[in-house]
């Protein structure tokens, strides 16, 4: 049997090369590099959360506090004002007897209370104060005798010594002063919230309610969203909304062209009048150069005659002056009734502002 010779063919294995030290320590140095900027990331990150937290409850605690001062009268309603603090019987240690924004002067609270005198339970270690002065109306500096304008502060201060502070203004002329009626309206609510079972957890806050709960039927009675859906009655009339000297807001009608005494701006107000209720009126008028008799009329149209409610109220000059009328729904047949303001006589140029229509109580 011939003799076979193998030829053994060596495959070397591949080489497999370690980590050198300097590779290694480089390495290291690079895990560790990444490593403290993500710690310190994660860091960063918790602790602007804390701080969004504290800045949250700090804004709380300020409008709340800013809430509950607001919706007192600008001026003392009942004793003899001793401007910047509050009248005899009224400090009691507590806020529930001030019922006049400098009341609150200097009220200074650690940690924060309710009006009734209770610490609000999530806000130990904080602190809340309020200052309120005279400003000038032409540039908001202090001064030191009332010219119709009030500044209203207040400050929070977290335990670590954060500041949260909240500033408004409060005129002597605005809606919060006007002569209050028979109604009774809901002017505040207030929230306490508890979402876990540990007291700390609860948070409570409050707003002040500047809305009206009673229904205004005039649609946009304040000219605050343009002429829409103002038109005008009888004859020819040209009716503009302007934005100098509004009597509130940013706009008021202007009514001018008036062809006849009954020409003026009118709202169809079909819809919202109820046969037999009575409705109180009430506007904001001017005249734009000569005076006169200012009036309204309810034109009740029922297609091939009409019936009118018509009321003159008070001669009236160049500055806003308050219209009231009142007036008893009564058509009785399938008919559109219509609101007006016209003048008594003549058809000289008028302005109306914050027109309202309510139902009697
Ligand atoms: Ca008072
Ligand atoms: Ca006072
Ligand atoms: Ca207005």
């Amino acid at each position: 049997m011939p003799a076979r010779f193998v030829h053994l063919v060596t495959i070397p294995a591949p080489t497999r090369r370690g980590y050198s030290l300097i590779e290694t320590t480089i390495s290291v140095l690079i895990v560790s590099l990444v490593l403290v900027s993500v710690l310190q990331l994660l860091g960063a990150s918790a602790k602007a959360g804390h701080v969004r937290l504290h800045d949250r409850k700090g804004q709380r605690l300020a409008e709340s506090l800013m809430s509950e001062i607001l919706q007192h009268a600008y001026e003392e309603p009942k004793d003899t004002s001793t401007p910047g603090t509050p009248e005899p019987g009224e400090a009691t240690g507590t806020r529930k007897e001030f019922d006049d924004i400098d009341d609150f002067h200097l009220w200074v609270r650690t940690p924060p209370q309710d009006p009734h005198g209770v610490p609000i339970a999530d806000a130990a270690g904080w602190t809340r104060e309020a200052h309120v002065k005279w400003i000038q109306p032409a540039d908001l500096t202090a001064i030191g005798s009332d010219t119709g304008l009030k500044e209203v502060r207040v400050i929070v201060t977290s335990p670590g010594g954060a500041h949260t502070n909240l500033t408004a203004l409060r005129s002597s002329a605005g809606p919060s002063e006007w002569a209050t009626s028979e109604w009774t309206y809901t002017s505040r609510a207030c929230i306490e919230l508890q979402p876990t079972e540990n007291p700390a957890s609860r948070i409570s806050t409050g707003i002040e309610l500047l809305n009206d709960p009673r229904a205004n039927l005039l649609v946009n009675g304040d000219l605050e969203s343009g002429l829409e859906p103002w038109g005008f009655g009888a004859g020819v009339c040209t009716l503009e909304v302007l934005a100098d000297d509004p009597h509130g807001g940013l706009g008021y009608l202007r009514s001018t062209n008036r062809l006849y005494t009954y020409s003026g701006p009118r709202l169809e107000i079909t819809d919202r009048v109820d046969d037999g209720t009575t409705y109180e009126v009430a506007f904001w008028a001017r005249m734009v150069s000569s005076a006169a008799p200012i009036s309204m009329r309810i034109k009740y149209d029922y297609g091939v005659f009409q019936s009118y409610d018509h009321q003159v109220g008070p001669t009236i000059g160049a500055d806003w002056t308050p219209v009231s009328f009142t007036f008893t729904a009564q058509h009785g047949f399938p008919h559109r009734t219509y609101f007006h303001v016209e003048t008594g006589s003549g058809t000289a140029a008028f302005d109306v502002d914050d027109l309202t229509v309510y139902e009697t109580q």
